[in-house]
């Protein structure tokens, strides 16, 4: 199913023209009319872009950084007066100012027809009852997921995230049949919901829209196995205006991007050469549709690969694999590179321990040492000691071999640990703080 077919399965040789075109008239859009850009351009002798020859030229366009966004915060990226805005969002911003994203109503028209294009790939039709369990306010989430799916024509409830209770009461008493959240909050519903009681029988949930936070396919198979549903992922960011960036097909081997709006490109997060197909770096978008906010190269932090060969789902655009995490969520421990999302694939469906997990970073003696703690399913194994002690060491030995790395594997009672209904932040690097005894 697709929501605009034309496009979702343009020939490649028509998407690179109309990208082509569309850089070009990017460039000379942001030279034209934000000063940040023009300045940063003439620096490059890129000008107004009418050098542009050939999409490869982008190379020539400097890249832009979060650090930008907030150099320039609130608007100093915005391309129009105030007067044409007619939303704000921003990202919940832990560390210093929010990142602001700003939208003309075109912008909000684009933005959810990428919207509703992911989640009718996902399986989204009219005839959905769909809850928004993200946090409705200044997150893309929400409101994002919201516009997208009333686009197609399903009913949307504004659930926002939390009051556990009320969700399942709406799920069961409005017959919901899709759901939209985090991994994460999706993972601690389903707990939820087991624990509520009541038969899966009693809740026609089909289908998981599920974005904004890396999910391995163990991670996917776990929820779906809870929860009877069928999860798709999808990703984007509030710099790029929020979902509907990129998207699962019903073959979820990547997630298509929607390439007449995005630009994408794979560098080395290093030097900033930039990779080809298939090759694994940091992910770079310049956007090609946006007028309230247009960004040049923006370096998303997010470490993945591309492929452009045909989908059996018969999209064109390409595709980007799951994001392995971060650059900033990279731990390095004793000059190893490990990404959160190793773990969890190793974790995750290893018998008797659940999906929930917390990583802690210490140093002692100027070492790096990581703890794994692991979540156990039934309480009665921690009084089997060697059933326990074999459980700790097939994990320790597995987790081994993948990360090239010596954890402590530290297995805990069940539901000690904390659960997330947005984002989850399961790493605790105490690196920075006094030595421990
Ligand atoms: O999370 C936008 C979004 C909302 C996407 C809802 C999908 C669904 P931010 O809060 O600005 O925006 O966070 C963006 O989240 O750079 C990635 O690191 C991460 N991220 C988002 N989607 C995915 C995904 C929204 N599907 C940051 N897989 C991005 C992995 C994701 N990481």
């Amino acid at each position: 199913m697709f929501f605009q077919k034309d496009i979702e399965t343009m020939p490649r040789k028509e998407l690179l023209e109309l990208q082509l075109q569309k850089l070009k008239a990017t460039v000379a859009y942001c030279y034209h009319h934000t000063a940040f850009y023009r300045e940063r351009l003439d620096k490059a002798g890129v000008g107004d872009g009418s050098k542009i020859k050939q999409l490869s030229d982008i190379q020539y366009i400097p890249y832009t950084t979060k650090d930008d966004f907030r150099d320039h915060y609130p608007f100093g990226l915005m391309a129009v007066p105030m007067n044409q805005i007619v939303r704000i969002h921003a990202s919940s911003g832990t560390t210093g100012k929010p990142t602001v994203g700003v939208y003309t109503r075109e912008d909000l028209d684009i933005w959810s027809d990428c919207v509703a294009r992911v989640a009718v790939a996902g399986g989204v039709t009219a005839d959905d009852i769909v809850q928004v369990s993200f946090g409705y306010g200044l997150f893309t989430g929400a409101l994002g997921l919201h516009y997208g799916l009333e686009k197609i024509g399903a009913t949307v409830i504004p659930a926002s995230s939390g009051n556990t209770e009320k969700q399942m009461m709406m799920f069961r008493d409005f017959g919901v049949t899709g759901l939209v959240a985090t991994p994460s909050y999706a993972l601690y519903l389903s707990e939820a919901v087991k624990e509520a009681g009541y038969p899966l029988s009693d809740y026609k949930l089909r289908l998981g829209i599920l974005g904004s936070e890396p999910c391995t396919p163990q991670m996917r198979d776990q929820i779906e196995a809870n929860l009877h549903i069928y999860v798709s992922d999808n990703y984007g960011m509030t710099e790029l205006g929020g979902p509907g960036v990129a998207g699962d097909c019903p073959e979820r081997q990547g997630m298509h991007f929607a390439e007449d709006h995005f630009l994408p490109e794979i560098i080395d997060p290093e030097t900033g050469e930039r990779l080809g197909e298939g090759e694994q770096g940091e992910l770079v978008v310049t956007t090609l549709s946006k007028v309230g906010m247009p960004v040049l190269r923006y370096r998303t932090k997010d470490i993945t690969s591309l492929t452009y060969e045909p989908c059996p789902c018969g999209r064109t655009h390409a595709r980007m694999s799951k994001t392995a995490g971060r650059t900033d969520d990279m731990l390095i421990i004793k000059g190893v590179n490990v990404f959160p999302t190793q773990i969890e694939s190793v974790l995750i469906g290893t018998p008797h321990i659940g999906p929930h997990y917390r990583l802690i970073v210490r140093r002692k003696n100027y070492r790096d040492t990581l703890e794994i703690q692991v979540e156990l399913v039934n309480a009665d194994l921690l009084e089997r000691y060697r059933e326990l002690e074999a459980l700790q060491h097939s994990l320790h030995d597995r987790l081994k071999s993948v990360l090239g790395l010596e954890a402590k594997i530290t297995l805990v009672q069940p539901k000690t640990l904390e659960r997330f209904q947005g984002k989850a932040k399961r790493i605790l690097d105490l690196r920075n703080q006094p030595e421990e005894g």
